[in-house]
């Protein structure tokens, strides 16, 4: 007796007092954004835990919060797609465009799960089943970033032989359409002669982006800037990634420039460039 528990109530009254649908509330329960009890069949949610959901939205009706990228990496790692997936909607609906669910939530999501991988926490098993669903979340969401009219240039990208750390391309490569560059995507392993014809083929070659995510693929990468340098595409090459560490490091391995430690260097890298007129060939 003396503590008083707070007063509970169910999922439908919850969405009348919020003014949602009932599915809103049943969602903000499942992603963990409302503390909810189940008895039975039945859930039940708090209404002081109602009240400090609404308190977060703006004109009190519930408008998700920008969900932290823990929360990703926690649906990655449980390999819930649904849930995942639902942490990109609630992104979306508390105002981020797509390129800030990848820069703000999706690149955050998988580093912390590198560095719990890196701590003994994570299995290989667990880190392949979570980048799975985080790359049909990227596929999801690639077409949102498709861009009307003429573009403003190409880029060829590509991860270098033996490299497989597909993720920080595709990411980049919809940034890059989502600032009007069409985007030759080459994906990962690729063979140094794939990027040279493809550079051929390109339509107003603004650059050619070579990548390494994991350290040991330096042989690869400076065989990759030597060829295409040697084939006389023109092209400006750039590399980066996680492996290379800085623009002295681009530089040993033969590139123009070093296209920067995160996804914002590499656009702004590939805007000056797309500014600047084509060099030689
Ligand atoms: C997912 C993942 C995997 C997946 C990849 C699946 C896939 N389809 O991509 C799998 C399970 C296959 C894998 C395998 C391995 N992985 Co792994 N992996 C990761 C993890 C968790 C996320 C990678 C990712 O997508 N990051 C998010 C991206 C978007 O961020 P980013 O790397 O910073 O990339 C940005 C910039 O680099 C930038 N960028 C700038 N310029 C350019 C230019 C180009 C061309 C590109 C492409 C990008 C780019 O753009 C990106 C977008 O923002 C990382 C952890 C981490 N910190 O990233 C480890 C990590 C990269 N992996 C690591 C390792 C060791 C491995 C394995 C050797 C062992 C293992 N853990 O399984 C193998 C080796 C594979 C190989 N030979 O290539 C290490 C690398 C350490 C090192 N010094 O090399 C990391 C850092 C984990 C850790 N904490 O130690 N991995």
């Amino acid at each position: 007796m003396g503590v008083s528990r707070p007063e509970r109530v169910s999922l439908h009254d919850a969405a009348e007092r919020l003014g949602v649908h009932y599915m809103t509330v049943y969602h903000y329960v499942r992603t963990g954004r409302l503390p909810a009890q189940r008895h039975g069949a039945t859930w039940s949610v708090a209404l002081d835990d109602l009240e400090a959901l609404r308190a977060r939205a703006p004109g009190g009706r519930a408008r998700p919060a920008v969900p932290r990228p823990s929360r990703l990496a926690d649906r990655l790692v449980a390999g819930d797609e649904g849930g995942a997936w639902r942490v990109v909607e609630d992104a979306m609906a508390s105002g981020r465009d797509p390129a800030a669910v990848h820069t703000e939530i999706v690149v955050p999501a998988l580093r912390q799960i590198g560095d719990r991988w890196a701590r003994g926490e994570l299995s290989i098993a667990d880190e392949h089943r979570a980048s799975v669903i985080a790359a049909r979340l990227v596929g999801r969401l690639g077409p949102r970033f498709a861009r009307r009219g003429r573009h403003r240039g190409t880029v060829v990208l590509g991860a270098v032989a033996g490299e497989r750390h597909a993720l920080p391309g595709a990411i980049l490569a919809d940034l890059l359409r989502g600032r009007g560059f069409e985007v030759l995507d080459l994906g990962v392993d690729t063979p140094a002669a794939s990027f040279v014809e493809t550079a051929h083929t390109a339509d107003r070659l603004v650059a050619v982006l070579v990548g390494a995510t994991s350290t040991g693929h330096d042989a690869a990468l400076r065989e990759v800037v030597e060829l295409l340098h040697e084939a006389g595409t023109g092209a400006r090459v750039l590399v980066g990634g996680r492996a290379v560490d800085d623009l002295e490091a681009a530089r040993r391995l033969g590139a123009d420039a070093w296209s920067g430690a995160s996804a914002a260097d590499a656009l702004a890298a590939v805007e000056r460039l797309a500014r600047e007129p084509a060099s030689g060939a």
